[in-house]
């Protein structure tokens, strides 16, 4: 039989390169997408194929975690025997501005889809991803952080998948269903969102290197997060999901790096000295500045409460799946910003 995965989120970074690895893998894949006045598809177009075409994989359906009959319809339709779920409002700063909407997916969204899962009648054929996150860990009680370091989410979004956690554990406990978490620390690429701060960075340094932009506004640069590429993580959900006995795993280089070294490499990239500006932040002040000022701090992008420091112990990954992260730091930051520069090295 073949292999058919249901992806929710299909449209977003993971959703995508999750998407390529499943294809290539020999999996019909099915996914989600909303409903939009413009398309939202840019990042999956090229997997894409008229579906009247012989041997087309790939088939989209509008429908939203919002909105259980639709999960419900798809489900039935699809028949999936993996779901991936990673639709999600993903961004830990608009969380605190749309904190009920963020709740209504991120958390009850999940709930929906396990629920659909149960009304079918499907608890014992279909395997459950969740798309875990390292802000579950928020204020860190360790560190390294691993799978049994206790949760303390800092926003809005961690609370919201604090509970889309447990659920999964309960139905895997309750029902039987073979549901897993991924405890995924932060993973970019060049198709990362362009409002989380890696991208926002290599959009900017891209920007500035090109003569389109001034200055760079962030936050807090001081935040620790540890980086891996999207690619390697999404080869990690699916080996979750081939595991006999699901179970809850964290994904993480093990390694840890500031926002600000994040804005020097990609500086470096392009050969650009940086001369820092900001709210008294760094030793970089203003009044010892000679040249142009290419970053600023905006208060702006501080957020109500922080996570200051996320660095992750994936040893039961690699233990049992076999896993690990194979980008590090500087290679990512490479990819990035040459995909951002084009291949002329300037756009
Ligand atoms: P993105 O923000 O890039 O993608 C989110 C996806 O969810 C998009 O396809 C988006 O659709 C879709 N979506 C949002 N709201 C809804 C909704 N109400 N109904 C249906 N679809 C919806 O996120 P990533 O790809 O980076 O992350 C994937 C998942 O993994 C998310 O759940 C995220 O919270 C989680 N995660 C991500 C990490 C990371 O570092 N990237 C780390 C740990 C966890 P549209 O394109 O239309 O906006
Ligand atoms: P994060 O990612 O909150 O870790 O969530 P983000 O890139 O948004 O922030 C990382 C750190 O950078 C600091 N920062 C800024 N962040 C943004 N977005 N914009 C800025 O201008 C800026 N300046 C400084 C932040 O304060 C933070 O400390 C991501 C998302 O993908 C989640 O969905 C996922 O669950 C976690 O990673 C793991």
């Amino acid at each position: 039989m073949t292999p058919t995965a249901l992806i929710t989120g299909i449209t977003g970074q993971d959703g995508a390169y999750l998407a390529e690895l499943l294809l290539a893998k020999g999996y019909v894949v099915h996914g989600i997408k909303r409903r939009s006045s413009s398309f939202n598809t840019g990042r999956i177009d090229h997997l894409y194929h008229d579906p009247h075409e012989a041997g087309t994989r790939l088939f989209l359906h509008y429908g939203d975690l919002t909105d259980a009959t639709s999960l419900i319809r798809i489900i039935q339709e699809t028949q999936p025997t993996e779901i991936y779920n990673l639709a999600a409002q993903s961004h830990v700063q608009v969380s605190f501005e749309s904190p009920e909407y963020t709740a209504n997916s991120d958390a009850l969204g999940t709930l929906r889809l396990l629920e659909a899962v149960r009304i079918l009648g499907m608890t014992r054929h279909v395997r459950f991803y969740q798309a875990s996150t390292s802000e579950l860990f928020g204020k860190v009680a360790e560190t390294p952080q691993r799978e049994t370091t206790p949760f303390y989410p800092r926003s809005p979004y961690g609370a919201a998948k604090l509970y889309a956690y447990w659920i999964t554990v309960n139905y895997r406990e309750a029902y039987g269903i073979h549901a897993s978490n991924g405890i995924l620390f932060n993973h970019e690429s060049p198709i990362r969102g362009e409002t989380f701060v890696t991208r926002k960075i290599t959009r900017a340094v891209s920007a500035i290197h090109g003569g389109r932009q001034d200055v760079l506004y962030l936050g807090n640069l001081d935040a620790i997060r540890d980086w891996g590429h999207a690619r390697d993580y999404v080869e990690g959900m699916w080996r979750i999901l081939q595991q006999s006995t699901p179970d809850d795993y964290v994904l993480a280089t093990g390694e840890g790096h500031s926002v600000r070294e994040f804005v020097e490499r990609a500086f470096a990239h392009v050969g650009t000295e940086i001369v820092w500006s900001g709210h008294g932040v760094d030793e970089f002040g203003l009044e010892k500045a000679t040249g142009t000022v290419r970053v600023r701090i905006d208060p702006r992008y501080f957020r109500p409460t922080e996570v200051d420091l996320l660095i992750g112990d994936a040893t039961k990954a690699r233990n049992v799946l076999g896993w690990q992260s194979t980008i590090g730091f500087q290679e990512l930051v490479t990819e990035m910003m040459a995909a951002e520069l084009g291949p002329d090295g300037i756009r």
